[in-house]
């Protein structure tokens, strides 16, 4: 199956299930480890799903009355490509106010379906709540996620689908490392990702072999991690451990994350950092192990390779 019809699958089948999570996703604050500390009553109609208790988001355009309606679904390939959006409510009215969250009021993920092409932008809004960016797009299938928090909601993360026009190679995705380069810079990757259960994952970075220890904040805080699941691009927006100026989170080498995988399988990492007044992406794929309430892993150990 391709990856735009395992999303329209997948989208029609979780989103219901997805619902219940989101809304706990609201209830985490910026630093705090997602589905450790959230309000465990929030999705006791869930019953106790494992699926329930972490935070994919990302497959619904529509959720909790809010909508992502762009202004085009199929967009021509370039560079610095306007892409519009608005935000609607469940009357179809535009919405125009929103809570900063992280320094911003609205932050759009783009990535091609094959996790080729990363962006993470931020938008500017008209008064009429028109949203509009530039990004690079290259032919092929985008989702484009929009992660915000409307006055008076939830944080929400939509997810919609832009086709670029143009012959697309879907690249495979890279193989399981550990360590990822960028700009010359190398980041290494310690940690086993695991489903189910908080996952702790530490990001060192270094250049020229030496530990980066003055990273600087962006956006409030020295990495801001994107997980996709390679099935179906489910979204985790993770943050790290503590923040810069609490006095005892360095500036780097080392870049701490608590996250919960809401399934096994592969998942591609995007860490976004800042080193002297530029920010990079470093990118991973991992393989996320079955965690200790999979149903992977109570029968399937002399099947797994089926
Ligand atoms: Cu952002």
């Amino acid at each position: 199956m391709t990856a735009p019809q395992k999303i329209a699958g997948f989208v029609v089948g979780l989103a219901v299930v997805f619902a219940a999570a989101l809304r706990i996703g609201a209830a985490v604050g910026p630093d705090v480890a997602p589905g450790v500390t959230t309000d465990q009553s929030v999705h006791s109609e869930e019953s106790a799903s494992a699926a329930a208790s972490v935070l994919p988001a990302g497959l619904s355009a529509t959720e909790d009355g809010y909508t992502l309606e762009l202004a085009s679904t199929r967009v021509d390939a370039g560079k610095q490509v306007p892409l519009r959006f608005r935000i609607t409510d469940a009357t179809g009215a535009a919405v125009t106010r929103y809570v900063d969250n992280h320094e911003k009021q609205l932050h759009l993920i783009v990535v091609r379906g094959d996790m080729a092409g990363f962006q993470h932008v931020h938008p500017t809004m008209d008064a009429a709540g028109t949203w509009s960016v530039p990004v690079d797009l290259n032919a092929g299938d985008y989702r484009v996620f929009a992660d915000f928090v409307p006055a008076g909601g939830d944080n929400l993360t939509l997810g919609a689908d832009v086709q670029v026009a143009g012959r697309y190679d879907p690249q495979p995705l890279p193989p399981v490392a550990t360590t990822a380069t960028v700009d010359g810079y190398t980041v290494k990757l310690a940690g086993t990702p695991t489903a189910n259960e908080p996952s702790m994952l530490t990001f060192s970075v270094t250049r020229d072999g030496k530990p980066v220890t003055d990273l600087q904040p962006y956006l409030g805080a020295y990495g801001h991690l994107v997980a996709l699941r390679a099935s179906d691009l489910t979204y985790l927006h993770v943050h790290p451990m503590g923040e810069p100026g609490d006095g005892i989170t360095p500036a780097g080498p080392e870049i701490g994350f608590h996250t919960t995988f809401p399934s096994d399988g592969d998942y591609r990492l995007f860490l976004d950092f800042k080193h002297q007044n530029v920010v990079r992406t470093a990118e991973f794929t991992v393989s996320v192990d079955p965690g200790p309430q999979s149903p992977m892993t109570t029968e399937s150990s002399q099947g797994h390779d089926h």
